[in-house]
């Protein structure tokens, strides 16, 4: 199996060498907006222990990080005001992982309107990403 790599780009997000629109965070768990979002309103759910995938990442790690993955559906769902929620997750570049840090995305859904290709629709404008976050955490506000 191929070892982690702590110099990925979601590792350097977790140390703060990298900024990122963070919509939720605890002991376990940071979210934050997809840069290259296939939906308005494209989370990513990471652990911050380093796991490079669903093949290497440690069962308790696994079951918190599902938890939080529903937690982050939920409100992205109900703050966005979609219709409905894709959550994906991608093992290894043959699978389409370009990011070798262990992640869930959560993508809401509207009726009828299709998806982006995933990591190949473009950089989303920064002001627009913070505005689809400020529903979300507005909605896990509601939830707390
Ligand atoms: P995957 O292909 O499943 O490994 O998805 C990686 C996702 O990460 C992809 O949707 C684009 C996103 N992404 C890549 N680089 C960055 C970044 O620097 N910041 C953020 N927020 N997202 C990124």
């Amino acid at each position: 199996m191929t070892a982690y790599d702590p110099n990925n780009i979601f590792a350097k997000i977790l140390r703060g060498e990298i900024p990122c629109e963070n919509v939720y965070e605890d002991e376990d768990t940071l979210a934050f907006m997809d840069v290259m979002p296939q939906s308005a309103g494209h989370v990513l759910v990471i652990p911050k222990l380093g796991a490079r995938n669903i093949l290497d990442v440690p069962p308790e790690v696994l079951s918190t990080l599902i938890l939080r993955v529903q937690k982050l559906a939920r409100a992205a769902k109900d703050g966005m005001g979609a219709d409905g929620v894709t959550v994906t997750q991608f093992n290894e570049s043959a699978s389409g992982q370009s990011v070798f840090h262990i992640h869930f995305h959560v993508i809401p859904r509207w009726e009828g309107i299709g998806l982006r290709p995933h990591a190949g629709g473009g950089m989303a404008d920064p002001a627009l990403l913070k505005a689809h976050a400020d529903k979300i955490r507005a909605a896990l506000a509601a939830d707390s």
